[in-house]
């Protein structure tokens, strides 16, 4: 690493940036939240109760990653990963896999649609297939496995590492997501020393607290975006 712009960028990800690939968001008016109830499939409560209900609505969406690819905004995530000269950390809310197959290693904090993970003995696996309430765990036999992914009232994954990155990065970037859902919602102030940019369709309900916004599809304005910060190095 050598130059002095080589500082430390953080990027969040939200559902935004894979509508262009076909994937439903939650909040927009077309949105996944307008046709199911949080508290019927997003919720530890709403997985105890009916955890039929809950495995279909995500053995659904899991099978939908198979008809969907990544498009030009991650790939151009991608690119800047490969190319930035400091430290790039990707932070996604998002539990499809379209950054991972664009070539970037984001950190899933909203865990992924293509894990399971096991109530009986804790262990979490790559999981392509549908789950059911009698799927026995690969590790202990047990027919204890759900989605790996974060309900409401639970607790993110890798808030720790997430916090580091924030706390010394030079740029934070948000795309695609309202900034409705804490703790992601706080990355921006929590990155308030840093350069903070809002990539969004529209402005986000934490617009206010950025320095900087640009307005447009997220496969115009991403790689729009990273052209220009890789032209900076
Ligand atoms: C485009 C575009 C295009 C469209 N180009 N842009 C008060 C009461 C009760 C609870 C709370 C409370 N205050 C805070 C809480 C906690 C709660 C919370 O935030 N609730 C709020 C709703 C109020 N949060 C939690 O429970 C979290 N856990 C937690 O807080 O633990 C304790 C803790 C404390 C301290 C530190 C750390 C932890 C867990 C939240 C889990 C969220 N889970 C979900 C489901 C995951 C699995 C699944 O996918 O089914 O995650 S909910 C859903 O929302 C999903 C998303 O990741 C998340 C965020 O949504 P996102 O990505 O922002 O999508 P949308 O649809 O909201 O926005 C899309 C945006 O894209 C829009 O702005 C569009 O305009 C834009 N767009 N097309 C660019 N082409």
């Amino acid at each position: 690493m050598s130059g002095r712009r080589a500082y430390g960028i953080v990027v969040l990800t939200g559902a935004g940036i894979s509508r262009e690939s076909g994937l439903s968001t939650f909040r927009d008016p077309d949105g996944i939240w307008a046709t199911v109830r949080i508290e019927d499939v997003a919720t530890p409560e709403a997985f105890a109760r009916d955890p039929a209900r809950v495995h279909a609505f995500y053995n659904a969406r899991r099978a939908q990653l198979a008809a969907v690819k990544p498009n030009a905004a991650h790939q151009a995530l991608a690119r800047l990963e490969r190319e930035w000269p400091g430290p790039v950390l990707l932070v996604t809310q998002n539990v499809d896999d379209l950054h991972d197959r664009a070539g970037s290693r984001p950190l899933h904090m909203h865990g992924e649609l293509r894990r399971a993970r096991c109530l009986a003995c804790a262990e979490t696996m790559p999981w392509t297939a549908d789950l059911s309430t009698a799927t026995p765990c690969p590790a202990c036999g047990a027919a204890a496995l759900r989605p790996d992914v974060v309900w409401f009232g639970e607790m993110p994954l890798e808030m720790d590492r997430i916090a580091a990155a924030l706390a010394g990065c030079g740029l934070f970037v948000s795309i695609g997501t309202s900034g409705t859902v804490y703790p992601a919602a706080g990355f921006v102030a929590d990155a308030g020393h840093a350069r903070r940019v809002e990539l969004n369709l529209e402005p986000s309900a934490g617009s206010a607290s950025f320095g900087e916004a640009h307005h447009g599809p997220a496969t115009k304005t991403v790689p729009a975006f990273v052209d220009q910060l890789l032209l900076s190095r």
